[in-house]
C-alpha cells in the first residue's frame, strides 16, 4: 500500500510533465489589423486605413492631405482635429475560437474619446489613450462575421466641452481635459498635430481555463553567492481549477521553482522565491555589462499551458537624498555604487508614434549610446514609450527616468479624471516595472513649478477657494493616486512627485533636488552662467540649433532657406527662437556669410554654450551627480533643442556630448585669469596616465609642452592644473594660440580636448586649406584629413546620402592627420567630389 502511495503521485507528475512540450497553449491571440476602412463622421465617403495607425497618417495615405511636416502645411491639417472620425472593419471567427470558455476583445491603445460597437451593440468608451481597454467578449461573438466599430470624438471638442463645466479656467485647458499626448498640442518645438485613431496593436485574447495576467520580479538581495528574488504571477481562472506556476532558467542560470495550488474563480496572486547563483549585475552603460536574465514564467493546468517569457536584471537602483551642510544631495546609487547620470530628455521620436517603427527606436538608442549616456529622461509631457524602447534600454544599460505624462499644467480633479489617471498609471507601472533600465518614477514635468513661478493664479483671476481647489486636485493626483498606485504594483523604486524640485529663480534649485535651469536661453543668460548655476543634478536646461542642411532640405524650397522666411517660422516653434539664436551668435561670432554658414555656426554655439554647462556640471561631481541635456531628439524636422535631429543626424552637440559623457573627461577651461585643467573619471577603479598639454600657434608651431603624471581616484573629479593665463600662454598670443590636453595611458589616449584663449569672433584663424583621401572601407568611406593651420570645428559632409560620420566638428592641428570614416551602405561613386569639407574660418 505504501510503496503504491509512493509510485502513484510519481508517475502522475511524469504523466503532467511529458505531456509538458505537447500540452496545448491555454491561451490564443488574434490581431485584428486587416480590412479597416475609416471615415470623416459627417461625411459619406470611406477609405481605407492602416491599423494601429492614425487619421493623418491615413488622410495622407490615401492623398486627402498633404505631408504636415513640409513647408507650411501643419496650418492646413488643423481642420482634421476638428472633426469626429470613424474606423470600422469586420472580422472572422471560427467555430474554435468562439468555443474558447473566455475571449477578451483587447485594445492596446485608443486615441482618444472612443466608443466602440461590436455587432452594433456599444461595449466600451474611452477617454483615455494611455490605458489599454479589455472587454469581455465572450457572449458577444458570432462565428463569421463580426462588425466591429470605433468613433472618435474630436478631442477639441471634447476638450472645449469639458473646459466649460468648470467655474475657472485651468492653465492649458485647450489640451488637459484629454489623457492625451500633450505635444500634440503643440510644443516649443513641435507642431499642433491632434491625432484620433487606433494607435495601437487591438486583439482577441482567448483562453481556457486559466492564464496568467501579469508578473511581478524583483531582486529582494544580492551578494557575490547569490541574488534573491521574488516573482508575483497573477493567474486569472474562469472556473475553480488546480495549476502549477513555474520559474525557471531556459538557458540553465538557475533553479526552478515552482508552486502547485487551487485557482479561486477570478484573480489570484501566486508568490514564488528563487536564487540565482553568482549572479551576474545589470550596469549602466560605460559602468559594466548590462547583463540580462531570461526568466520563464509557466502556467499549467490539466487543460494546457502558458509560458511567458521575461528578461530582467539583478540590480539595486535607488535615489540617495541626504542633508548636507548646503542643502540635500540627488544622486542614482546602482548597486551600491553612486552614478553620475549622462544623458538628455528624451521626446517621442514622431508627431504620429503609431508609425514608429522598431528600427526607429535602435537607431536612437544606439546614438544614446554612442555618445556615452547612461540614463534618458521620458519626458512628461509625451508617451509612456512603446516596449521596444524600454526593452533596448534594459539591453543597452541606458537607465531610464520616467515621467509620468503630465506636463507644464493644472489638471482637473473630478472623479471620472482621477478615474482614468488611477487606471493609466496602473496600467503602465505594470507593463514597465520589471525592467532593470527603470530607475524612477516622476510624477510630472514642471506642474509644481508651474504652479508656483508662472502667474497662472493671476492671469486666470482665480480667487482664493479656486486656487485651493486646483492645488488640492494637484496633491490628490501626484500625492495620493500616483503613489498609492506604486505602492501596491511597485514598491522597489522611488518616487519623485514633480520635476525640477524648485523653480531656477529659487535659491533652492542650487542646493536641493533637480533642476531645470533656463537662465540661458530663456533668461538671455550668458552661457557662462552655466558655471554659477551647478545644482545637485540637472535634469533639464538648454540651448537651440538649426538641424543639418540636407533636413532643411527635406522641408523646404530653395526659396524657403532664410533665417526669417515663413517656411522657417513655421520649423521654429519657440516665440523668440531664431532671434534668441542669433543674438546668442552675435555675442560670440562674426555674422556668416550666408544661411547654410547661419546653420552651420548655429550647431557649433549650441555645441560650444552646451559644452560650457556639462563641463562644469561633470567638473562638480559629486556636488553635481547628474546631467540631462534638453532635449536629445526631434519629433518631426525643426529647429530645437536636440542634438539628433528627426532623421537621426547628429548635430555637432552629439559629438561633443560623446566626449564630454566620456568615462574619463579631460576639461581646460579659463576662470579668473587663470588656466585650469580637471580631470573627471567615472571609472570604479583609480586610473593613472601622463597628461599631456601642448600649446600651439595657428600655424601649428608647439610653443610649450609639458607632462604631467596623473593618479586619478575612482569615481571622482580632480582639478590639476592651475597656472596664471599669462605664465601658461608664454608671450604667446592669446586670439592664435589653442592648447591640446590629452590623457594618455600606455601609449593609448583615453580622452582629449582643447581650449582656446578668446572668444571666436577674436580669433585670428588663417585659411586652414584642408586636404585629405578617401579610401574604401567595409562600412563606408575612411577619409583621412590633416591642414595646413589650425582648423577649428572641421565638418565633413556628404549631401544627399544616408550615413554617419564616426566624428565630426572636430579640431585639426598642422602636422597631425585625422581619419573618419563616413559609415554607409550606399555605393557613392564619385565620393571625392561630393565632399564637403569646412571648418569655422569659412563660415564668415
Ligand atoms: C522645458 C521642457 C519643455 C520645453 C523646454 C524648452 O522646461 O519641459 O516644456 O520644451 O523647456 O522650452
Amino acid at each position: 500500500m505504501i510503496r503504491n502511495l509512493f509510485i502513484i503521485p510519481v508517475m502522475m507528475a511524469m504523466a503532467l510533465s511529458s505531456c509538458g512540450s505537447s500540452q496545448e497553449e491555454l491561451v490564443t491571440q488574434k490581431e485584428i489589423h486587416t480590412n479597416w476602412k475609416f471615415k470623416q463622421a459627417d461625411l459619406q465617403e470611406w477609405h481605407k486605413a492602416t491599423v494601429p495607425g492614425c487619421v493623418h497618417t491615413d488622410l495622407m495615405d490615401n492623398e486627402v492631405i498633404e505631408d504636415p511636416f513640409y513647408r507650411g502645411n501643419e496650418d492646413s491639417v488643423q481642420w482634421i482635429s476638428e472633426k469626429d472620425w470613424i474606423y470600422r472593419t469586420t472580422f472572422e471567427v471560427t467555430a474554435k475560437e468562439k468555443a474558447h470558455q473566455a475571449i477578451e476583445l483587447v485594445f492596446k491603445g485608443l486615441d482618444t474619446h472612443a466608443t466602440v460597437k461590436l455587432n452594433d451593440k456599444e461595449i466600451l468608451k474611452g477617454h483615455n489613450m494611455f490605458r489599454t481597454f479589455t472587454v469581455d467578449v465572450t457572449n458577444m461573438l458570432k462565428e463569421g462575421g463580426n462588425d466591429l466599430e470605433i468613433y472618435f470624438r474630436s478631442p477639441e471638442d471634447y476638450n472645449d466641452e469639458q473646459a466649460a463645466k468648470l467655474p475657472y479656467t485651468l492653465p492649458e485647458d485647450e489640451r488637459i481635459h484629454s489623457r492625451k499626448a500633450p505635444y500634440q498640442f503643440g510644443w516649443d518645438w513641435g507642431p499642433r498635430l491632434i491625432t484620433s485613431g487606433i494607435w495601437k496593436p487591438v486583439y482577441l485574447k482567448m483562453w481556457h481555463h486559466a492564464r496568467i495576467n501579469n508578473t511581478f520580479i524583483r531582486t529582494l538581495s544580492i551578494d557575490d553567492d547569490k541574488a534573491l528574488l521574488k516573482a508575483d504571477v497573477n493567474v486569472e481562472a474562469v472556473a475553480p481549477t488546480q495549476g502549477t506556476v513555474t520559474i525557471s532558467s531556459p538557458d540553465g542560470k538557475f533553479t526552478s521553482a515552482s508552486q502547485t495550488l487551487s485557482f479561486k474563480n477570478g484573480n489570484n496572486k501566486v508568490t514564488l522565491d528563487f536564487e540565482i547563483p553568482q549572479p551576474k549585475l545589470w550596469w549602466s552603460n560605460g559602468l559594466g555589462e548590462p547583463h540580462l536574465y531570461n526568466v520563464d514564467i509557466k502556467l499549467s493546468t490539466s487543460e494546457g499551458k502558458e509560458v511567458r517569457n521575461e528578461r530582467i536584471g539583478v540590480r539595486t537602483i535607488e535615489l540617495i537624498q541626504k542633508d548636507d551642510e548646503v542643502g540635500r544631495s540627488f544622486e542614482f546609487h546602482l548597486n551600491g555604487e553612486p552614478v553620475f547620470a549622462k544623458g538628455a530628455n528624451f521626446i517621442p521620436l514622431e508627431s504620429f508614434p503609431s508609425r514608429l517603427t522598431r528600427a526607429d527606436y535602435e537607431g536612437a538608442i544606439r546614438d544614446a549610446v554612442k555618445a556615452n549616456y547612461n540614463m534618458l529622461r521620458v519626458w512628461g509631457g509625451g508617451i509612456y514609450e512603446d516596449d521596444v524602447f524600454y526593452d533596448l534600454c534594459d539591453e543597452n544599460g541606458i537607465l531610464v527616468w520616467q515621467d509620468f505624462m503630465f506636463a507644464c499644467a493644472m489638471y482637473p480633479g473630478d472623479e471620472a479624471f482621477l478615474k482614468s489617471v488611477e487606471k493609466e498609471v496602473e496600467d503602465n507601472v505594470v507593463r514597465l516595472r520589471n525592467h532593470a533600465s527603470l530607475a524612477i518614477w516622476c510624477g510630472n514635468n514642471e506642474v509644481r513649478n508651474g504652479w508656483f513661478d508662472w502667474g497662472w493664479q493671476k492671469r486666470l483671476g482665480y480667487s482664493r477657494e479656486d486656487s485651493l481647489e486646483v492645488w488640492k486636485n494637484y496633491q490628490t493626483i501626484f500625492h495620493e493616486i500616483i503613489p498609492a498606485v506604486l505602492d501596491n504594483q511597485d514598491p522597489s523604486r522611488d518616487y519623485w512627485p514633480s520635476s525640477p524640485s524648485y523653480g531656477w529663480g529659487h535659491e533652492e534649485s542650487l542646493t536641493t533636488g533637480d533642476n531645470h535651469y533656463w537662465g540661458v536661453w530663456w533668461g538671455m543668460e550668458p552661457f557662462s552662467m552655466y558655471r554659477k548655476k551647478v545644482s545637485r543634478f540637472m535634469s533639464e536646461f538648454g540651448f537651440q540649433a538649426f538641424p543639418p542642411w540636407e533636413t532643411i532640405k527635406s522641408f523646404s524650397l530653395p526659396e524657403d532657406r532664410s533665417l526669417w522666411s515663413d517656411v522657417m517660422q513655421v520649423h521654429q516653434k519657440h516665440p523668440t527662437g531664431n532671434k534668441t539664436i542669433k543674438t546668442y551668435m552675435d555675442r560670440w561670432y562674426p555674422e556668416p556669410k550666408d544661411f547654410e554658414s547661419f546653420v552651420y555656426v548655429s550647431q557649433i554655439l549650441q555645441a560650444e554654450g552646451m559644452m560650457d554647462g556639462i563641463a562644469a556640471h561633470r567638473r562638480a561631481k559629486p556636488y553635481n551627480m547628474g546631467t540631462l541635456y534638453w532635449q536629445f531628439n526631434d519629433c518631426w524636422p525643426v529647429v530645437s533643442w536636440s542634438s539628433r535631429d528627426y532623421y537621426g543626424n547628429w548635430k555637432a552637440l552629439h559629438y561633443y556630448a560623446r566626449k564630454v559623457y566620456g568615462q574619463i573627461f579631460v576639461s581646460p577651461f579659463e576662470e579668473n585669469g587663470r588656466v585650469k585643467v580637471t580631470l573627471v573619471s567615472d571609472e570604479l577603479k583609480s586610473v593613472s596616465g601622463t597628461l599631456k598639454l601642448s600649446l600651439y600657434d595657428f600655424d601649428g608651431n608647439l610653443i610649450n609642452q609639458n607632462d604631467h603624471k596623473i593618479e586619478l581616484p575612482a569615481n571622482s573629479s580632480r582639478e590639476v592644473i592651475n597656472v596664471a593665463k599669462n605664465e601658461f600662454l608664454k608671450g604667446a598670443t592669446p586670439a592664435k594660440s589653442v592648447l591640446k590636453a590629452e590623457l594618455e595611458q600606455d601609449g593609448e589616449i583615453l580622452a582629449s580636448n582643447y581650449l582656446y584663449f578668446a572668444l571666436p569672433k577674436d580669433l585670428k584663424l588663417p585659411n586652414a586649406n584642408i586636404n585629405g583621401s578617401v579610401e574604401k572601407t567595409e562600412k563606408g568611406y575612411a577619409v583621412t584629413v590633416f591642414s595646413e593651420a589650425v582648423a577649428r570645428n572641421v565638418q565633413l559632409q556628404i549631401p544627399e546620402t544616408e550615413g554617419w560620420w564616426t566624428d565630426n566638428f572636430f579640431e585639426l592641428i598642422p602636422g597631425e592627420e585625422k581619419t573618419v570614416v563616413f559609415e554607409t551602405e550606399e555605393e557613392i561613386t564619385d565620393f571625392e567630389e561630393k565632399l564637403n569639407i569646412r571648418s569655422l574660418v569659412d563660415a564668415f
